[in-house]
């Protein structure tokens, strides 16, 4: 566990929820009465809220199917289509000129686009997918920049019942590879390229590489051209974005599906293997994205305007840049550029210039903010804010005070807010205007959600730490893994018998009943609000042919969260580019944020008598912290003095 993370443990400030405006959910009496609403009444209540926040094609004849758990199924019976709840059904009620979409590129252009011609786009984007050959069911990857066309895609795929599966445009393009693979999807979509640093970030040709081995299924290409940059075009297979939305008509009857139609698929790392393929369906993950947009942020659609800074890549792009803003008929704020380019103050800037009103980042970019000094944002009118969000890792009480004082002048509640890509929307976290916060914790679960920090055996453990489970159901759940029944029973239901969804993550509850956050359990790693596996970093530094075998754990990082740290056994001897080799070998393999912040060498790695490696020797090692394993045990006690030289051979 971090220093940051153990002075989390002695927190004790508490925040009362601003005075003077009624929250949608105004009291934690409010509060207290919806959960009882829950409790009394579960499918009921749930009931309730699907009639009041979805439109629906057909109405739903069962709220939850629990007769094959875990593969739990909401609303059955109910047909809708997704895009139609965010586009359609806000035009017909007269907001066809409201602003659905804020875009902003790092070198100042900005784009406004209406509901309606959000609707016009994705009407035309869909009917080129259909044109093409894609089908309901049909899985479709878009690797993007953050363009608004990144979004018409996601919905115009929704709009067909076609499956998206989002990668994040900075992962390799073996990635990439890997994931359309998984998939098998029909179409790629993408751009020639995204703005980046002052520079340009090529993608398509990423694509191209991607698309060179075995992509049998792929047939063909969508290419935004955006960036500008040259790129080279597989006549046959590429088609350009603009030149076939032009020819056609902004009509396209949106597709009822059934409520558990697939919507999408977003890879994400676990502690073992390969990354995982998360299955979201339609009205459940809608319903909560559309709701959590409500009750976390206090989201007031004709008012309000939203900045969630999160990539589309990202689970918290899919949920809280895209679909819960739109689903709510609100304006959502995109910004495709790096935060600090041309200097710290950027996203201040963009803050004051549009005049955001809800802001939504992760630890380390407040953080990094913080590091960069007070007076960047105290350039900038920052007095439109009036709730700010944290996302991704937990918050040390240090960057959460800086928020709430610096950005948000004590006037703004901070809401930390745990979630996963697996929950689809936010899990536990406060409500701004009914929830008194405490600096590092994400206070209390959402209503219509039961979750408890249990030990080993499901007992709920009333001081110390435990690991989160999540007790019942609820409607933005995952609904497996893609192409992996038995991967999801084991990885989420088997911990726990199948009675309680295991999340990975250890916590504690105060004295209050607040949960704080301690880290994972498990072998994920949280670097910079990324979640990353070390089983996937080990795998990549094992194909480069220089390497034996290796070991990867997670260091505390005072910016990153984690950091990571690689031991490694060579098959031949270092040579003095080889660490250099490595890092570029992991970026290639899996992205730039997998390259491990440090590498060193030994003879062998630690194991125990069983041959496991001794990743909490390993972790105190690269912490620099006293051993607190026990090593007797070990052949060759050698490699712990070996391991403890940093940078050394
Ligand atoms: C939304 C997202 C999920 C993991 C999760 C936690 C960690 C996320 C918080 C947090 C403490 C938070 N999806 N995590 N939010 N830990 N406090 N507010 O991040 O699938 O990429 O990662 O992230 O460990 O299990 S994710």
């Amino acid at each position: 566990m971090s220093e940051t993370i153990m002075s989390t443990l002695e927190e004790n400030r508490s925040f009362n929820p601003p005075q003077g405006h009624k929250g949608h959910i105004s009291s934690l009496d409010e509060y207290f009465s919806i959960h009882e609403q829950f409790k009394s009444d579960f499918d009921g209540t749930w009931r309730t809220l699907a009639h009041e926040h979805l439109s629906w094609s057909e109405p739903f004849t069962r709220v939850l199917d629990r007769s094959k758990a875990p593969f739990f199924r909401w609303f059955d019976g109910g047909k809708l289509n997704l895009s139609e709840n965010c586009l359609d059904r806000h035009v017909e009620a007269g907001l066809g000129d409201r602003t659905a979409i804020i875009w902003e590129a790092e070198a100042g252009e900005v784009r406004r686009i209406s509901y309606q011609e959000l609707l016009d786009d994705v009407c035309k984007a869909a009917n080129v997918i259909k044109e093409i050959g894609v089908e309901a069911g049909d899985r479709v990857i878009i690797y993007m920049p953050m363009i608004p066309e990144a979004a018409i895609a996601m919905l115009a795929c929704a709009r067909i019942g076609a499956i998206h599966s989002v990668v994040f445009g900075a992962f390799s393009p073996q990635a990439l590879h890997d994931r359309i693979q998984d998939a098998e999807a029909k179409l790629v979509i993408t751009a020639d390229g995204g703005g980046r640093r002052g520079g340009i970030h090529a993608m398509k040709p990423g694509v191209d590489e991607a698309l060179s081995g075995t992509c049998l299924s792929v047939q063909h290409v969508l290419v935004v051209r955006h960036a500008g940059n040259a790129i080279e075009w597989n006549a046959g297979r590429d088609i350009d974005w603009h030149q076939a939305l032009k020819f056609q008509p902004a009509v396209c009857p949106p597709l009822a599906v059934d409520s558990e139609h697939p919507l999408f698929i977003l890879y994400t790392s676990g502690s073992t293997g390969k990354p995982k393929g998360i299955l979201h369906s339609t009205a459940g993950y809608l319903l909560w994205a559309s709701l959590t947009m409500r009750w976390s942020f206090d989201f007031r659609p004709e008012s309000d305007l939203f900045w969630c800074t999160a990539d589309i890549g990202w689970i918290t792009g899919h949920t809280y840049s895209v679909y819960g803003p739109l689903a709510n008929g609100g304006t959502t704020v995109m910004y495709e550029g790096v935060p600090t380019y041309p200097d710290p103050g950027r996203l201040w800037k963009i803050c004051a210039d549009h005049g955001v009103t809800i802001f939504y980042t992760a630890p380390t970019a407040i953080r990094a903010l913080k590091k960069a000094g007070d007076e960047w944002p105290n350039k900038h009118d920052l007095s439109s804010l009036r709730v700010l969000g944290t996302v991704g890792e937990p918050i040390n009480p240090e960057a959460w005070m800086w928020y709430h004082d610096v950005i948000g002048k004590t006037r703004c509640p901070i809401v930390d807010t745990w979630w996963q890509t697996e929950t689809g929307g936010h899990m536990i976290a406060p409500l701004p205007f009914a929830t008194p916060t405490k600096p590092g914790s994400a206070t209390l679960a959402l209503p219509g959600i039961d979750v408890e920090v249990v030990d080993e055996h499901g007992k709920p453990v009333s001081e110390g730490g435990g690991m989160l489970v999540i007790r019942q159901p609820w409607p933005a759940m995952l609904r497996g893994i893609w192409g992996d029944d038995q991967r999801y029973i084991d990885t989420y239901w088997k911990k726990f018998d199948g009675r309680y969804y295991f999340a990975g993550d250890g916590a504690r509850k105060d004295k209050d009943g607040y949960i704080w956050f301690m880290g994972r359990v498990d072998d994920v790693l949280n670097v910079s609000g990324h979640r990353l596996g070390t089983m996937e970093i080990e795998s990549a530094l094992a194909s480069h042919p220089a390497v034996a075998e290796a070991a990867v754990v997670g260091r505390p990082d005072e910016l990153k969260g984690e950091a990571i740290c690689a031991f490694v056994v060579l098959k031949c001897k270092p040579g003095d580019k080889l660490i250099a080799e490595l890092r570029v070998h992991v970026a290639r393999e899996i992205g730039p944020i997998a390259k491990p912040d440090d590498i060193r060498f030994a003879n062998s790695l630690p194991k125990t008598r069983s041959g496991k490696i001794m990743r909490r020797l390993l972790r105190d090692i690269a912490a620099g912290r006293d051993i607190t394993s026990d090593i007797s045990t070990l052949e060759d006690q050698s490699v712990v003095l070996q391991l403890q030289q940093p940078g050394k051979a």
